[in-house]
């Protein structure tokens, strides 16, 4: 298999669950890398802590394993220094959302050219079922036994609303669509996210009674529809997927050296 160049072998069996969905999402990224053409030299990979984070172990780029909601922060770093390197971050919804929430919003709102992936399994699938801001009204989680009572985000209108300028949804049953829209979203010049609905059968799965990995990735293609499809005009409660927004604006890194070059030359007269 191609792929196989981008793998680090030696740290496999990986240690995730029998049916994880974060399995598939790390096979649809690293195809929509091989198709891209890219080499692990150009790449990093930056990830905070939560079992979706444990990709960048997985990877032969270059990788951080930094800290719990902190990626973003690491991310922009590594751009700002060098900009011409292509930075993926993968995220949990928890990572991303909760204590990584203020670095995600400003991210976003700065359009640095990140792309951001965030593997929403509505759990903190890492620590034991805990509910995330993600989890949705009424669900169960180890630290809900009679239902949450908040209410989940919308991770594309919540990107879209901060200024990201690629946002998608998809999931790990469409796994060619997340690998194009993986791919896209790379190419883009600004700050992307893609939102993947992905399984926690160990958490979600077994406290929401939804049967195994099988039976929850059959609700992410019964439960979604493409963008504007005629299905959404009949069931309003289909969840929508493919790509929301895809716009061009100044990027946060090129505005950054513009500043720098006029800085370069002094006041002007
Ligand atoms: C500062 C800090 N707070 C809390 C934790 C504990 N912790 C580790 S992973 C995690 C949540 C994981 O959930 P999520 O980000 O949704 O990823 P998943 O494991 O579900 O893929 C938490 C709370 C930590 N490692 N560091
Ligand atoms: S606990 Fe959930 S998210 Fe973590 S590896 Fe197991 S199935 Fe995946």
């Amino acid at each position: 298999m191609a792929m196989k160049k981008y793998l680090r072998e030696r740290f496999f069996p990986h240690i995730w669950c029998p049916g994880c969905g974060h399995g598939t999402v790390l096979n649809g990224m690293l195809r929509a890398f091989e198709k891209l053409g890219l080499s692990r030299n150009e790449v990093v990979m930056v990830s905070g802590i939560g079992c979706s984070a444990r990709i960048t172990g997985y990877v032969d780029f270059h990788t951080l394993h930094t800290l719990h909601g902190r990626a973003l922060a690491f991310a922009t770093g590594v751009k700002m220094s060098l900009p011409g390197l292509t930075v993926v971050v993968p995220m949990g919804d928890g990572d991303a959302l909760a204590i990584g929430g203020n670095h995600f919003i400003h991210a976003a709102r700065r359009n640095i050219d990140l792309t951001a992936l965030v593997l929403n399994n509505r759990i903190y699938g890492m620590t034991g079922g805990q509910y995330s801001p993600a989890t949705g009204y009424g669900c169960l989680a180890t630290t809900a036994p009679f239902g949450v009572i908040d209410h989940g985000f919308d991770i594309v209108r919540l990107s879209e609303a901060a200024g990201a300028t690629f946002v998608a949804r998809t999931t790990t049953y469409h796994v060619q669509e997340m690998s194009d829209i993986i791919g896209q979203a790379i190419l883009h010049e600004g700050f992307s996210v893609v939102e993947i609905m992905s399984q926690c059968p160990t958490y979600f799965g077994r406290k929401n009674r939804q049967g195994d990995a099988v039976e929850m990735m059959r609700r992410f293609k019964e439960n979604t529809t493409p963008i504007g499809s005629r299905d959404k005009a009949d069931n309003p409660d289909l969840i929508e997927r493919g790509i929301f927004v895809q716009k061009e604006l100044p990027e946060y890194c090129s505005e950054y050296q513009k500043m720098m070059d006029q800085a370069m030359k002094g006041p002007s007269p």
